[in-house]
């Protein structure tokens, strides 16, 4: 399998944290590819027609794309079981992960905003209400973390690479200050070899 992977794409994250986790590295082959909203990669859009990563291209050629489905073919491919089977905590570990993906999506497009978008349409009300969501899905797992999981899951693992994104790319953020829960919630988290293993390298 062939993975268009970005060292700094949090949502590429997710698959690497999952192939660490599955043993699966010895299996995927990486294609370094960086992913530009408006200089659309014509290799990568022929693959992925949204011209995002992460994009998989299984054996047979056929192509998975989104962080969420190609984490769970591969949890399928290894009977991984970091998707829960069913009930209650499958349920809370895909939510976990929607918020989480919504927290990062919010957090990607401040980053366009700052570093794409040309400065005289930069419109700072859209960007509160970007911080607005990403405040919010803190304030959610803050008031949940001292009864949330920090085993290894879909749900624990997208919030982890969601935190770990903000002190990346958004080390100003402060967001443990009023999240003393969050806060030492992320740090059980991060010291998962999986994620250790994963943390973002670029810079630019
Ligand atoms: N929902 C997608 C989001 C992927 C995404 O936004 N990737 C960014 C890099 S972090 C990207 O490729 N951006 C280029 C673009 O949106 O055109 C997922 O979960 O994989």
């Amino acid at each position: 399998m062939k993975l268009f992977d970005s060292s700094s794409s949090p949502f590429v994250r997710k698959v690497n944290v999952v192939i660490h986790a599955l043993g699966l590295e010895s299996r995927i082959e990486r294609l370094v590819q960086a992913a530009h909203p408006i200089n659309r990669d014509a290799r990568l859009v022929r693959h992925n027609p949204l011209g995002q990563v992460p994009a998989l291209v299984l054996d047979d050629g056929s192509v998975l794309s989104d962080s969420r489905v190609i984490c769970e073919y591969l949890d399928h491919l290894a009977a991984g079981g970091l998707f829960p089977a069913a009930g209650a905590a499958r349920w809370q570990a895909l939510t976990w992960q929607s918020l989480a993906d919504g927290l990062l999506d919010a957090a990607i497009l401040l980053r366009y905003e700052h570093n794409v978008r040309p400065e005289p349409q930069r419109w700072p009300g859209w960007v509160e209400a970007q911080w607005a969501k990403i405040d919010s899905v803190l304030d959610a797992l803050d008031a949940a973390a001292p009864k949330l999981s920090t085993q290894l899951d879909i749900g624990t693992l997208s919030c982890a690479c969601a935190l770990g994104y903000l002190d990346f790319r958004f080390q100003d953020s402060a967001w443990r200050a009023r999240r003393p829960a969050a806060a030492e919630w992320a740090a059980r988290m991060a010291a998962h070899p999986s994620l250790r293993a994963t943390e973002p390298q670029a810079r630019a």
